[in-house]
Protein backbone atom coordinates (compact mmCIF):
# COMPACT_ATOMS: atom_id res chain seq x y z
CA UNK A 1 0.00 0.00 0.00
CA UNK A 2 1.08 2.95 -0.75
CA UNK A 3 -1.24 5.11 -2.13
CA UNK A 4 -3.59 6.65 -0.03
CA UNK A 5 -7.45 4.94 0.43
CA UNK A 6 -10.06 5.14 2.46
CA UNK A 7 -10.34 1.85 4.49
CA UNK A 8 -13.56 -0.24 4.19
CA UNK A 9 -14.95 -3.28 5.85
CA UNK A 10 -14.59 -5.20 2.95
CA UNK A 11 -11.27 -4.02 2.11
CA UNK A 12 -9.64 -3.95 5.25
CA UNK A 13 -8.75 -7.64 6.15
CA UNK A 14 -6.73 -7.84 3.17
CA UNK A 15 -5.12 -4.94 3.25
CA UNK A 16 -4.06 -5.29 6.88
CA UNK A 17 -3.91 -8.64 7.11
CA UNK A 18 -0.04 -9.09 6.10
CA UNK A 19 1.35 -6.67 8.77
CA UNK A 20 2.39 -8.94 11.37
CA UNK A 21 1.34 -6.25 14.31
CA UNK A 22 -2.33 -6.41 13.16
CA UNK A 23 -2.48 -9.82 12.73
CA UNK A 24 -0.95 -11.49 15.92
CA UNK A 25 -3.06 -9.18 17.69
CA UNK A 26 -6.13 -10.03 15.95
CA UNK A 27 -5.33 -13.51 15.14
CA UNK A 28 -6.93 -16.19 12.89
CA UNK A 29 -7.13 -15.94 9.14
CA UNK A 30 -7.84 -12.03 8.08
CA UNK A 31 -10.70 -13.40 6.13
CA UNK A 32 -12.46 -14.66 9.26
CA UNK A 33 -12.16 -11.14 10.70
CA UNK A 34 -14.84 -9.02 12.38
CA UNK A 35 -14.41 -5.50 11.17
CA UNK A 36 -16.99 -2.55 12.52
CA UNK A 37 -16.97 0.84 11.09
CA UNK A 38 -17.39 3.04 14.63
CA UNK A 39 -16.68 6.68 14.08
CA UNK A 40 -18.80 8.57 15.48
CA UNK A 41 -16.38 11.58 15.98
CA UNK A 42 -16.33 14.80 13.20
CA UNK A 43 -13.07 13.65 11.70
CA UNK A 44 -12.08 10.35 11.03
CA UNK A 45 -13.13 6.84 10.01
CA UNK A 46 -12.27 4.14 12.71
CA UNK A 47 -12.89 0.48 12.81
CA UNK A 48 -13.11 -2.28 15.62
CA UNK A 49 -11.17 -5.44 13.95
CA UNK A 50 -11.79 -8.78 16.02
CA UNK A 51 -10.47 -12.27 15.70
CA UNK A 52 -9.65 -15.12 17.57
CA UNK A 53 -6.86 -13.47 19.74
CA UNK A 54 -8.15 -10.13 20.81
CA UNK A 55 -9.44 -6.55 18.84
CA UNK A 56 -7.61 -3.52 17.65
CA UNK A 57 -8.44 -0.46 16.34
CA UNK A 58 -7.60 1.15 13.05
CA UNK A 59 -7.93 4.96 12.60
CA UNK A 60 -7.92 6.19 9.00
CA UNK A 61 -7.84 10.19 8.25
CA UNK A 62 -10.67 11.29 5.54
CA UNK A 63 -9.40 13.83 3.41
CA UNK A 64 -12.43 16.06 4.20
CA UNK A 65 -14.35 17.16 7.68
CA UNK A 66 -16.54 14.02 8.17
CA UNK A 67 -19.02 15.98 9.90
CA UNK A 68 -19.52 18.23 6.99
CA UNK A 69 -18.93 16.58 4.45
CA UNK A 70 -16.18 16.83 0.81
CA UNK A 71 -16.86 20.48 0.84
CA UNK A 72 -14.40 21.05 3.42
CA UNK A 73 -11.51 19.08 2.52
CA UNK A 74 -9.01 18.48 5.56
CA UNK A 75 -5.22 17.18 4.65
CA UNK A 76 -4.29 13.71 5.92
CA UNK A 77 -1.41 14.60 7.82
CA UNK A 78 -3.40 14.95 11.19
CA UNK A 79 -2.54 10.91 11.80
CA UNK A 80 1.36 11.74 11.58
CA UNK A 81 0.88 14.53 14.31
CA UNK A 82 -1.59 12.33 16.90
CA UNK A 83 0.89 9.45 16.13
CA UNK A 84 3.69 11.58 17.47
CA UNK A 85 1.55 12.72 19.99
CA UNK A 86 0.46 9.95 21.20
CA UNK A 87 4.31 8.37 21.51
CA UNK A 88 4.95 11.58 23.59
CA UNK A 89 2.01 11.05 25.59
CA UNK A 90 2.82 7.35 26.81
CA UNK A 91 6.44 8.09 27.48
CA UNK A 92 5.60 11.15 29.98
CA UNK A 93 2.24 9.34 31.52
CA UNK A 94 3.02 5.55 30.57
CA UNK A 95 0.06 3.77 30.51
CA UNK A 96 -3.11 6.63 29.64
CA UNK A 97 -3.11 6.68 26.12
CA UNK A 98 -3.04 3.64 24.00
CA UNK A 99 -0.56 1.67 23.02
CA UNK A 100 0.43 2.09 19.55
CA UNK A 101 0.74 -1.24 17.46
CA UNK A 102 1.35 0.30 13.90
CA UNK A 103 1.39 3.62 12.07
CA UNK A 104 0.82 4.01 8.10
CA UNK A 105 1.98 7.88 6.95
CA UNK A 106 1.07 7.14 3.75
CA UNK A 107 -2.43 5.52 4.57
CA UNK A 108 -2.64 8.28 7.36
CA UNK A 109 -3.76 5.45 9.62
CA UNK A 110 -2.93 4.29 13.15
CA UNK A 111 -3.50 0.79 14.51
CA UNK A 112 -3.85 0.62 18.29
CA UNK A 113 -5.20 -0.90 21.44
CA UNK A 114 -8.65 -1.59 21.44
CA UNK A 115 -9.78 -0.32 24.82
CA UNK A 116 -11.65 -2.63 26.28
CA UNK A 117 -14.05 -2.63 28.08
CA UNK A 118 -13.77 1.55 27.95
CA UNK A 119 -17.22 3.94 26.80
CA UNK A 120 -16.70 8.00 26.14
CA UNK A 121 -16.79 9.83 29.27
CA UNK A 122 -19.52 11.75 27.88
CA UNK A 123 -21.76 8.85 27.43
CA UNK A 124 -20.84 7.55 30.78
CA UNK A 125 -21.48 11.12 31.98
CA UNK A 126 -24.94 11.26 30.36
CA UNK A 127 -25.87 7.78 31.75
CA UNK A 128 -25.39 9.81 35.57
CA UNK A 129 -22.49 7.24 36.30
CA UNK A 130 -19.82 7.62 38.39
CA UNK A 131 -15.78 7.26 37.60
CA UNK A 132 -13.42 6.94 40.24
CA UNK A 133 -10.06 8.22 40.15
CA UNK A 134 -11.37 10.65 37.12
CA UNK A 135 -10.04 13.87 38.29
CA UNK A 136 -7.28 12.56 39.86
CA UNK A 137 -5.94 10.90 36.76
CA UNK A 138 -7.18 13.97 34.50
CA UNK A 139 -5.09 16.55 36.61
CA UNK A 140 -1.83 14.28 36.77
CA UNK A 141 -2.35 13.85 33.22
CA UNK A 142 -2.56 17.52 32.13
CA UNK A 143 0.18 18.57 34.80
CA UNK A 144 2.23 15.90 33.70
CA UNK A 145 2.21 16.44 29.93
CA UNK A 146 2.60 20.28 30.64
CA UNK A 147 5.30 19.92 32.56
CA UNK A 148 7.67 17.61 30.71
CA UNK A 149 7.03 18.88 27.49
CA UNK A 150 8.10 22.40 28.15
CA UNK A 151 11.22 24.35 28.61
CA UNK A 152 10.52 23.32 32.39
CA UNK A 153 12.26 19.90 31.77
CA UNK A 154 13.04 19.65 28.40
CA UNK A 155 16.41 19.71 27.15
CA UNK A 156 15.64 23.05 24.84
CA UNK A 157 16.93 21.67 21.28
CA UNK A 158 15.02 18.98 21.57
CA UNK A 159 12.08 21.06 23.01
CA UNK A 160 12.57 23.56 20.36
CA UNK A 161 12.69 20.49 17.72
CA UNK A 162 9.06 19.62 18.55
CA UNK A 163 7.98 23.17 18.91
CA UNK A 164 9.53 23.06 14.93
CA UNK A 165 7.49 19.90 14.05
CA UNK A 166 3.83 20.17 15.71
CA UNK A 167 4.00 23.54 14.00
CA UNK A 168 2.69 21.92 10.76
CA UNK A 169 -0.57 20.51 12.72
CA UNK A 170 -1.75 24.53 11.25
CA UNK A 171 -4.87 23.17 9.47
CA UNK A 172 -6.53 21.44 12.81
CA UNK A 173 -4.88 24.38 14.58
CA UNK A 174 -6.93 26.73 12.37
CA UNK A 175 -10.28 24.28 13.02
CA UNK A 176 -9.69 25.64 16.67
CA UNK A 177 -8.79 29.08 16.32
CA UNK A 178 -11.52 29.53 13.77
CA UNK A 179 -14.23 27.28 15.84
CA UNK A 180 -13.15 28.08 19.54
CA UNK A 181 -12.29 31.30 18.90
CA UNK A 182 -14.03 33.62 16.53
CA UNK A 183 -17.32 31.88 14.88
CA UNK A 184 -19.19 31.86 17.96
CA UNK A 185 -18.84 35.28 18.58
CA UNK A 186 -20.45 36.19 15.13
CA UNK A 187 -23.02 35.34 12.92
CA UNK A 188 -20.70 32.94 11.16
CA UNK A 189 -22.13 30.49 8.45
CA UNK A 190 -21.21 27.29 10.00
CA UNK A 191 -22.89 28.34 13.52
CA UNK A 192 -26.39 27.10 15.19
CA UNK A 193 -27.75 27.73 18.44
CA UNK A 194 -31.55 26.68 20.35
CA UNK A 195 -33.53 29.21 18.31
CA UNK A 196 -35.87 31.20 18.62
CA UNK A 197 -34.90 30.46 22.87
CA UNK A 198 -31.75 31.84 23.00
CA UNK A 199 -31.48 34.38 20.41
CA UNK A 200 -31.65 37.27 22.65
CA UNK A 201 -28.79 35.91 24.36
CA UNK A 202 -26.56 35.04 21.79
CA UNK A 203 -27.24 38.75 20.02
CA UNK A 204 -26.79 39.80 23.65
CA UNK A 205 -23.46 37.93 24.02
CA UNK A 206 -22.03 38.87 19.97
CA UNK A 207 -22.73 42.75 21.31
CA UNK A 208 -20.64 42.00 24.22
CA UNK A 209 -17.15 44.07 23.12
CA UNK A 210 -15.84 43.39 26.00
CA UNK A 211 -16.19 39.62 25.60
CA UNK A 212 -14.52 39.86 22.21
CA UNK A 213 -11.82 41.48 23.16
CA UNK A 214 -11.09 38.72 26.06
CA UNK A 215 -12.08 35.93 23.71
CA UNK A 216 -9.06 37.41 20.99
CA UNK A 217 -6.94 37.64 23.78
CA UNK A 218 -7.01 34.00 24.32
CA UNK A 219 -7.03 32.78 20.77
CA UNK A 220 -3.44 34.90 20.99
CA UNK A 221 -2.27 33.04 23.67
CA UNK A 222 -3.44 29.92 21.87
CA UNK A 223 -1.35 31.02 19.00
CA UNK A 224 1.55 32.61 20.37
CA UNK A 225 2.61 30.62 23.63
CA UNK A 226 4.38 27.64 22.63
CA UNK A 227 4.58 26.34 26.17
CA UNK A 228 3.97 23.09 26.51
CA UNK A 229 3.10 19.66 23.94
CA UNK A 230 -1.63 20.29 24.51
CA UNK A 231 -3.76 17.42 23.27
CA UNK A 232 -5.34 19.93 21.34
CA UNK A 233 -8.93 18.38 22.05
CA UNK A 234 -9.33 17.59 25.29
CA UNK A 235 -12.88 17.18 26.13
CA UNK A 236 -15.13 14.34 27.21
CA UNK A 237 -15.53 12.50 24.01
CA UNK A 238 -11.64 12.07 23.92
CA UNK A 239 -11.60 9.97 27.28
CA UNK A 240 -12.76 6.37 27.33
CA UNK A 241 -13.56 5.37 30.90
CA UNK A 242 -14.78 2.37 33.07
CA UNK A 243 -15.41 2.89 36.92
CA UNK A 244 -12.41 3.23 37.55
CA UNK A 245 -10.36 3.46 34.84
CA UNK A 246 -9.27 6.44 32.53
CA UNK A 247 -7.48 6.51 29.34
CA UNK A 248 -7.07 9.39 26.83
CA UNK A 249 -7.25 8.91 23.00
CA UNK A 250 -7.40 11.42 19.93
CA UNK A 251 -4.83 14.17 19.92
CA UNK A 252 -5.04 14.39 16.60
CA UNK A 253 -5.25 18.81 17.63
CA UNK A 254 -1.59 18.23 19.12
CA UNK A 255 0.15 21.52 18.91
CA UNK A 256 2.32 23.68 21.77
CA UNK A 257 0.44 25.86 22.91
CA UNK A 258 -0.29 27.49 26.75
CA UNK A 259 0.04 24.78 29.88
CA UNK A 260 -3.79 25.91 30.94
CA UNK A 261 -5.67 24.82 27.19
CA UNK A 262 -5.96 21.46 28.11
CA UNK A 263 -7.13 21.52 31.28
CA UNK A 264 -9.51 24.63 30.61
CA UNK A 265 -11.13 22.76 27.96
CA UNK A 266 -11.94 19.97 30.06
CA UNK A 267 -12.91 21.77 33.05
CA UNK A 268 -15.25 23.70 30.84
CA UNK A 269 -17.12 20.05 28.97
CA UNK A 270 -17.52 19.03 33.52
CA UNK A 271 -19.23 22.46 33.72
CA UNK A 272 -21.66 21.45 30.78
CA UNK A 273 -22.03 18.44 31.92
CA UNK A 274 -23.52 19.77 35.50
CA UNK A 275 -25.44 22.06 33.81
CA UNK A 276 -26.78 19.18 31.60
CA UNK A 277 -27.29 16.42 34.36
CA UNK A 278 -30.77 17.95 34.89
CA UNK A 279 -32.13 16.41 31.65
CA UNK A 280 -30.43 13.15 32.25
CA UNK A 281 -31.09 12.09 35.64
CA UNK A 282 -34.65 12.01 36.69
CA UNK A 283 -34.17 11.57 40.08
CA UNK A 284 -34.29 15.07 41.99
CA UNK A 285 -31.59 13.48 44.83
CA UNK A 286 -29.96 11.58 42.48
CA UNK A 287 -29.41 14.65 39.80
CA UNK A 288 -28.37 16.92 43.29
CA UNK A 289 -25.29 13.96 44.27
CA UNK A 290 -24.30 13.83 40.27
CA UNK A 291 -23.91 17.67 39.82
CA UNK A 292 -21.87 17.35 43.20
CA UNK A 293 -19.64 14.64 41.97
CA UNK A 294 -19.05 16.38 39.42
CA UNK A 295 -18.00 19.63 40.88
CA UNK A 296 -15.97 17.57 43.00
CA UNK A 297 -14.63 15.81 39.59
CA UNK A 298 -13.31 19.53 38.31
CA UNK A 299 -12.34 20.27 42.11
CA UNK A 300 -9.76 16.99 41.98
CA UNK A 301 -8.42 18.29 38.33
CA UNK A 302 -7.34 20.93 39.59
CA UNK A 303 -6.01 20.27 42.82
CA UNK A 304 -4.52 16.96 41.19
CA UNK A 305 -2.66 18.96 38.42
CA UNK A 306 -1.77 21.87 41.02
CA UNK A 307 0.45 18.52 43.13
CA UNK A 308 1.08 17.22 40.23
CA UNK A 309 3.05 20.24 38.83
CA UNK A 310 4.05 20.94 42.24
CA UNK A 311 6.42 18.11 42.49
CA UNK A 312 7.39 17.89 39.06
CA UNK A 313 8.88 21.65 39.66
CA UNK A 314 10.48 20.35 42.74
CA UNK A 315 12.04 16.91 41.57
CA UNK A 316 12.21 17.19 37.72
CA UNK A 317 12.95 20.90 36.54
CA UNK A 318 15.93 20.02 34.14
CA UNK A 319 14.99 22.50 31.42
CA UNK A 320 16.12 26.19 30.57
CA UNK A 321 13.25 27.80 32.72
CA UNK A 322 13.42 28.99 36.54
CA UNK A 323 16.87 27.11 36.77
CA UNK A 324 17.96 25.71 40.17
CA UNK A 325 21.09 27.41 39.71
CA UNK A 326 19.05 30.31 40.55
CA UNK A 327 17.21 29.48 43.01
CA UNK A 328 17.77 26.28 45.22
CA UNK A 329 21.77 26.73 44.68
CA UNK A 330 21.61 29.94 46.17
CA UNK A 331 19.12 28.59 49.23
CA UNK A 332 16.31 30.48 47.62
CA UNK A 333 13.66 27.83 48.22
CA UNK A 334 11.31 30.48 48.80
CA UNK A 335 11.76 32.04 46.01
CA UNK A 336 11.14 28.81 43.85
CA UNK A 337 8.06 28.13 45.53
CA UNK A 338 6.53 31.34 45.20
CA UNK A 339 7.62 31.20 41.33
CA UNK A 340 5.83 28.01 41.31
CA UNK A 341 2.82 29.17 42.87
CA UNK A 342 2.68 32.68 39.96
CA UNK A 343 3.35 29.90 37.38
CA UNK A 344 0.51 28.14 38.59
CA UNK A 345 -2.06 31.04 39.22
CA UNK A 346 -1.41 32.08 35.44
CA UNK A 347 -2.38 28.68 34.21
CA UNK A 348 -5.67 28.59 36.56
CA UNK A 349 -6.72 32.01 35.15
CA UNK A 350 -6.15 30.64 31.41
CA UNK A 351 -7.55 27.52 32.33
CA UNK A 352 -11.28 29.53 33.34
CA UNK A 353 -10.43 31.67 29.90
CA UNK A 354 -10.49 28.19 27.62
CA UNK A 355 -13.16 26.65 29.77
CA UNK A 356 -15.29 29.85 28.96
CA UNK A 357 -14.94 29.44 25.72
CA UNK A 358 -14.92 25.86 24.90
CA UNK A 359 -18.63 26.62 26.86
CA UNK A 360 -19.42 28.95 23.98
CA UNK A 361 -18.44 27.08 21.23
CA UNK A 362 -20.44 24.22 21.82
CA UNK A 363 -23.60 26.15 22.50
CA UNK A 364 -22.99 28.63 19.65
CA UNK A 365 -20.83 27.07 17.29
CA UNK A 366 -20.31 24.13 14.46
CA UNK A 367 -19.23 21.62 16.85
CA UNK A 368 -21.79 20.61 19.42
CA UNK A 369 -21.83 18.34 22.77
CA UNK A 370 -24.78 15.31 22.84
CA UNK A 371 -25.23 16.22 27.06
CA UNK A 372 -27.26 19.38 25.03
CA UNK A 373 -28.31 18.11 21.61
CA UNK A 374 -29.87 15.40 22.83
CA UNK A 375 -32.61 16.99 24.78
CA UNK A 376 -35.14 16.88 22.30
CA UNK A 377 -37.34 19.84 23.76
CA UNK A 378 -35.82 23.04 22.70
CA UNK A 379 -37.65 24.13 26.01
CA UNK A 380 -36.44 22.63 27.94
CA UNK A 381 -32.72 22.43 26.13
CA UNK A 382 -32.56 26.00 26.08
CA UNK A 383 -32.55 27.01 29.53
CA UNK A 384 -29.86 24.32 30.43
CA UNK A 385 -27.55 25.56 27.43
CA UNK A 386 -27.99 29.31 28.86
CA UNK A 387 -26.74 28.67 31.99
CA UNK A 388 -23.50 27.38 30.38
CA UNK A 389 -23.57 30.50 28.33
CA UNK A 390 -23.76 32.79 30.97
CA UNK A 391 -21.06 31.17 33.25
CA UNK A 392 -18.99 30.90 30.38
CA UNK A 393 -18.87 34.84 29.40
CA UNK A 394 -18.63 35.55 33.49
CA UNK A 395 -15.05 32.88 33.28
CA UNK A 396 -13.52 35.05 30.34
CA UNK A 397 -14.69 38.33 31.78
CA UNK A 398 -13.76 37.62 35.41
CA UNK A 399 -10.74 35.45 35.09
CA UNK A 400 -8.45 37.56 36.53
CA UNK A 401 -10.04 37.83 39.95
CA UNK A 402 -11.45 34.27 40.07
CA UNK A 403 -7.95 33.51 41.85
CA UNK A 404 -8.95 29.88 43.04
CA UNK A 405 -10.73 26.80 42.80
CA UNK A 406 -13.24 26.79 45.21
CA UNK A 407 -14.71 30.39 43.56
CA UNK A 408 -15.32 29.01 40.29
CA UNK A 409 -17.24 26.27 42.49
CA UNK A 410 -19.19 28.41 43.68
CA UNK A 411 -19.72 30.30 40.41
CA UNK A 412 -20.80 27.67 39.13
CA UNK A 413 -23.47 26.63 42.16
CA UNK A 414 -24.69 29.76 41.72
CA UNK A 415 -25.38 29.60 37.80
CA UNK A 416 -27.33 26.48 38.62
CA UNK A 417 -30.01 28.17 40.09
CA UNK A 418 -32.48 30.24 38.35
CA UNK A 419 -34.60 28.62 35.27
CA UNK A 420 -34.36 32.38 33.09
CA UNK A 421 -32.62 32.39 30.08
C1 LIG B 1 -14.62 20.46 12.09
S1 LIG B 1 -14.08 19.61 13.45
C2 LIG B 1 -15.08 20.15 14.74
C3 LIG B 1 -14.59 19.78 16.06
O1 LIG B 1 -14.46 18.37 16.15
C4 LIG B 1 -13.24 18.04 16.81
O2 LIG B 1 -13.46 17.04 17.73
C5 LIG B 1 -12.77 19.32 17.43
O3 LIG B 1 -13.34 19.53 18.70
C6 LIG B 1 -13.23 20.31 16.44
O4 LIG B 1 -13.28 21.62 16.94
MG1 LIG C 1 -11.45 13.91 18.25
Amino acid sequence: MSEYEPLTPASLPKRLGGLSAVADAVGGAPEAWSVEEVGDGNLNLVFIVGGSAGSVIVKQALPYVRLVGDSWPLGLQRAFFEYNALIRQETVDPGVVPAVLHFDEAQALIVMEHLVPHIILRNQMMAGDRVAGLGEGMGRFCARTAFRCSDLHMATDKKKADVALFSGNAELCDITETLVFTDPYFDAELNRHTTPQLDSLVAELRANEALKIEAQHLKRAFTARAETLCHGDLHSGSIMVTGDSVRIIDPEFAFYGPMGFDIGMLVGNFLMAFHATPAHVADRAARAAYQDWLLDVTRTTWTSFAAEFRTLWERERTGILYPRTLYEDQGHEAASKRACDQVLAEIFTDLLGFAGVEMHRRILGLAHIAEFDSIEDSDIRAPLEAKSLRLGRDLVLQRRNITDIDRLLGLARSSETGDNI
